[in-house]
Parts: structure tokens; C-alpha cells; sequence
């Protein structure tokens, strides 16, 4: 399975890896600065999940039109491997209906805490997404291994511990609740990601069609989230109450964070790409310093040695029975 990744470049994947983990960032800030601004009406936001489907399934569509070259292409490959393949669409249903849930939680924990510990805290997720790539898709991980894991997590959380700003103020907080949307999330963030990534690897499907069947059944869960959530809002406000052009960015980095998740996996697995954002963020941490003319400190210095030496234990051979093994780890 280490030939997965041979269909694109180094370069690439490190363009592909940089522009995730910051347009992840500033999502996560911008959703943060939009649900605690008390001197403008607050935006539904159930429907800007909903928006952020609705476009991603857009862009799906305008990428096979390219891909086909012709508008009437891409119409005939929808429509015979998404509209007359009803079971092989239906495999899509399962995760769209736990990202809508993800999606969604987002905004209940970055509504109820700050920023940086919605992002140290959702690193949890690495260890999340190993339990799942084991126990749904096979994959062997061996102690050092795991141990590797724990190291990378410990290691970007106290990165983001010094690279954070804490200095906001602490209203409208509800600790719990938001520290339990964060834990649901990454438990669904792990199963999501890896139930796509075995229907995209287990199948012929191409990566845009499934994407196209992610995010039909993707509306239909964000309309059924709008409805159960914010229908009286919305029947009494209007569906685009309260938006200005930050909620539009922030549904413009969903579609872009969403469609290049989908790429990554494709050409990696989820648990490089847990190891190769935790670079991204190293890096990006590093690069705020040296911008910002700051100094860093333990924390920082610590995580990154962590963060090192994990990918280095990860990547060590495994010592299997019946011949040598090739190395599998980030590259
Ligand atoms: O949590 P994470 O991703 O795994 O969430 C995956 C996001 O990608 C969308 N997706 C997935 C597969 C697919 N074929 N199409 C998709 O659109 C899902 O709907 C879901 O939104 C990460 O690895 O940390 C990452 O984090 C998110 C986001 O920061 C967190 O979920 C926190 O809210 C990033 N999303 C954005 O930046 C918008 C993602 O890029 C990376």
C-alpha cells in the first residue's frame, strides 16, 4: 500500500499539507471571532454548513466539467455512477451523515471556548484515527508505533500551547459543553476519515464522483440539521441573517480545508496526515516567530523535538516475521 502515495509529487503533497493546516487555522479563528462579537446579530450556523455543501458539491461538478472537458461529460459521469449506482452512491451516506455532525459541533465548541484550546484539545484526533484505521481498516501498528503516536500528539499540543494567543476574554463560555463537541468531533472526525478513505481505496469510484455523492447526502444532512436546529429561526430571521462577508470567507475555507482533506487522502493516508500537519503546524508556528520577531520557548522547542522524534519512531521498519519490511512512514 506504500505505492498509494506515488501518484504526485513531494512538492505537491508539502503545497497540498501547508495550505490544509493554515486555511484550518484561520477557519478555526474566523469561526471563533464570528461567534463572539455580541455587537452584531449572530448568523445561523447550521446554514452556513449547509452553504459550505452546497458549494463544495459545486466545485466538484466545475472540476469534472474540466476533467470531461465538456459540461455534457460531466452530466453522463454523474449520471451513471452516481444516479444509476444507488449502492455504490448510498456508501457515501454514512460519512457525510458524521461530517454534518462534525461540521456542526465546530461551531457549538468554538461558541463556548477559545481558539487555541479548541485546536490543541482536537489533536486528539491523531489518536482517534489510529483506533479507527486498526479496527476498520486492518492496519497493523506496533507498540513503538503507537508510542510514536501519543509523542506526535503531546508534541503539537505543546507547540500550539506556546504558539497560541490566550489572551481573549471569556465570555459566553461553557467550558464543558465545548470540551465535549471537541471529543465527539474527533471521535467522528476518525471515523469519517477513515471510512472514506477505505470506499475510495476499496473501489474504482474516482476521487470527484465520490466527492459529488459526499456531498448530495452531506445537503441532505445539513438540511435536516437547519431544520432541527434553527427552523424557527430561520422561518422568522431569514436563512442568511446575520451574515457578512467573514461568515462567506468562512464558507469559503470549508470548501477548500473539505476538498483538499479529500485530496490528502487520496494520495496519503489519514494517519501521514495526521504526522504531516503536525509539521505544517511546527512549521507555521515557527514562521509566526520568526515574522513576529518573537523568541521561542521551551514549550515550542519540547513539541518539536517531539513531534521529530515521533515521526522517526513511526517511520522505523517493523521487525516482521518472514523477511524484511519496507519503512512506512511519512515521506
Ligand atoms: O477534522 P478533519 O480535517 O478531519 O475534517 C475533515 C473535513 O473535511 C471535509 N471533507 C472530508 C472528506 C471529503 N471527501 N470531503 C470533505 O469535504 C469534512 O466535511 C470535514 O469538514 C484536520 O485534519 O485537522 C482537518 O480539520 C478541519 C477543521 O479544521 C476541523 O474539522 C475543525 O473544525 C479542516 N477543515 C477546514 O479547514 C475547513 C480540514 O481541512 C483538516
Amino acid at each position: 500500500s506504500g505505492n498509494k502515495s506515488d501518484g504526485a509529487s513531494f512538492g505537491f503533497k508539502m503545497y497540498i499539507l501547508l495550505v490544509l493546516t493554515l486555511n484550518a487555522t484561520g477557519y478555526i479563528l474566523l469561526i471563533r471571532y464570528t461567534r463572539s462579537r455580541d455587537d452584531v446579530p449572530m448568523y445561523f450556523s447550521t446554514t452556513t454548513v449547509l452553504l459550505s455543501e452546497c458549494s463544495k458539491l459545486s466545485i466538484s461538478l466545475i472540476l469534472l466539467i474540466k476533467e470531461h472537458k465538456s459540461v455534457v461529460g460531466m452530466i453522463r459521469d454523474v449520471y451513471h455512477n452516481v444516479l444509476c449506482n444507488p449502492s455504490d452512491t448510498f456508501k457515501m451516506c454514512i460519512p457525510s451523515i458524521i461530517y454534518a455532525l462534525q461540521n456542526n459541533l465546530a461551531f457549538v465548541a468554538l461558541s463556548n471556548l477559545d481558539a487555541a484550546t479548541y485546536q490543541i484539545t482536537y489533536q486528539l484526533k491523531i489518536i482517534t484515527t489510529a483506533v479507527f484505521m486498526v479496527v476498520m481498516i486492518g492496519k497493523k501498528i506496533n507498540p513503538m508505533q503507537w508510542l510514536a503516536i501519543f509523542l506526535l500528539f503531546a508534541g503539537v499540543a505543546a507547540v500550539q500551547v506556546e504558539s497560541a494567543n490566550t489572551k481573549e476574554d471569556m465570555k459566553h463560555y461553557n467550558y464543558m459543553k465545548g470540551l465535549i463537541s471537541i471529543i465527539v468531533s474527533c471521535l467522528c472526525s476518525g471515523f469519517a476519515g477513515v471510512y472514506f478513505e477505505k470506499v475510495l481505496k476499496g473501489t474504482e469510484t474516482t476521487l470527484w464522483i465520490r466527492n459529488v455523492q459526499m456531498y448530495l447526502f452531506g445537503i441532505l444532512s445539513g438540511l435536516v440539521a437547519v431544520f432541527t436546529k434553527d427552523y424557527n429561526n430561520v422561518m422568522t430571521h431569514g436563512f442568511l441573517y446575520g451574515y457578512d462577508v467573514y461568515v462567506f470567507v468562512i464558507i469559503g475555507m470549508a470548501s477548500i480545508g473539505g476538498l483538499y482533506t479529500s485530496i490528502v487522502v487520496k494520495y496519503l493516508d489519514n494517519i501521514i496526515k495526521g504526522f504531516s500537519t503536525a509539521v505544517s503546524i511546527v512549521m507555521a508556528a515557527l514562521g509566526s516567530f520568526l515574522f513576529f520577531g518573537k523568541s521561542f520557548g521551551y514549550l515550542f522547542m519540547g513539541g518539536s523535538v517531539l513531534v521529530t522524534v515521533a515521526i522517526y519512531l513511526y517511520s522505523l521498519p517493523k521487525p516482521a516475521a518472514g523477511g524484511p519490511q519496507k519503512a512506512r512512514g511519512p515521506q
